[in-house]
């Protein structure tokens, strides 16, 4: 591969206007013929390079795969995740952002474009298609303790659900803990673990999976009535890059706030975003289950359910069958 491949790409992405092969290479430093082989080598990948005789080179349409040069492109200006670990297939995102938790003490990002083994909650699937959808564990280093983290959910969640919302005109509502979904079907779960000892949290990772470009007909059968994707419901492509990079500012704000404040300045929000209100459900947490309706959130981000018997339960992450 040219050592130019780098600085090639990130010329041309950061440009709207077409650049010649000559201009290209005195930037660059390098000959008219490394622009060249640079350009097909780009070609093959994906890349969609218009050329013009005498007018010069621009990219019309990025591969739909991840491309490192383009993500941290991307993530230059987020001052808190500004590193990215990118893969074309892992088994899950996960996994590998633990394997790598202890090669630094910054952030950083775990993205690929297609999970072998994603996992949920309990270790259920996550089907994770190739380029279909935003597949990312996000690695935070808070000097806080654990009790603190009873709260993470609730302002990554509203991050999320902000995006969607306000990004891509598509109204969608937080299943507490941890779910994003579009009228009964869900277009996101995302997961939180920590590394912890007794004198507080070393690390946060957190796995988020969003269907950005399925079509029904591509999810496995026992998601087909049950999930759906951004571009089922507005219809459009949805552009990853775009949608990574309002993600990651997102999150960055919210992650400032859960940092610095408590949760109940943001608990009404939270409240008017969530869908549970209003509902009897079944809640499960460890040997735990009972059914019944949610009335309010504490302070702590614990879920308080009166059941049918009238008493008042509180969960602190009970899956919820909707
Ligand atoms: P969860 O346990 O709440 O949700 C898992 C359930 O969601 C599955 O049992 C299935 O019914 C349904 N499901 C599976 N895949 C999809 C999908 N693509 N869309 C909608 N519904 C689905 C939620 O767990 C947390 C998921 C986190 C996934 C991310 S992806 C990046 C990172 N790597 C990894 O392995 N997991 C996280």
């Amino acid at each position: 591969m040219s050592k130019y491949k780098h600085e090639i790409v990130n010329y041309l992405y950061r440009n709207d206007e077409y650049l010649s092969g000559q201009h290209i290479a005195e930037t660059l430093n390098c000959s008219r013929v490394t622009v060249k082989k640079v350009i097909d080598q780009l070609r093959n990948e994906g890349f969609e390079i218009e050329s013009i005789s005498n007018k010069g080179y621009k990219i019309a349409k990025i591969p739909t795969t991840w491309q490192e040069d383009i993500v941290n492109i991307e993530l230059k200006d987020n001052l808190l995740l500004n590193r990215a670990i990118v893969q074309t297939q892992v088994d899950s995102t996960q996994l590998l952002a633990k394997a790598h938790v202890n090669d630094t003490d910054n952030h950083f990002i775990v993205l690929s474009d297609e999970q072998t083994k994603g996992r949920g909650r309990f270790n259920r699937e996550w089907s994770s298609l190739k380029s279909k959808g935003l597949w990312m564990s996000v690695v935070l280093r808070p000097d806080i303790s654990i009790q603190k983290m009873s709260t993470f959910n609730l302002f990554i969640s509203l991050a999320i659900q902000e995006v969607i919302e306000q990004h891509y005109d598509i109204q969608c509502k937080i299943k507490w803990p941890n779910d994003i979904y579009i009228g009964n079907k869900k277009v996101c779960g995302f997961l939180t673990e920590m590394i912890a000892d007794t004198d507080g949290v070393n690390a946060i990772i957190c796995g988020i999976g969003i269907n950005l470009n399925q079509t029904q007909a591509e999810f496995d059968k026992v998601n087909q009535s049950r999930a759906t994707s951004l571009n089922i419901e507005n219809g459009k492509p949805i552009e990853p890059y775009q949608f990574l990079s309002v993600l990651i500012k997102a999150i960055e704000q919210r992650y400032n706030q859960f940092l610095n404040l408590p949760f109940s300045e943001i608990k009404e929000l939270y409240k008017s975003k969530s869908m549970i209100w209003n509902k009897t459900l079944t809640y499960t947490e460890g040997n735990k289950q009972i059914v019944g309706r949610a009335i309010d959130i504490q302070d702590n981000g614990f879920l308080t359910v009166i059941s049918e018997d009238g008493d008042l339960h509180q969960f602190m992450s009970a899956d919820i069958e909707i």
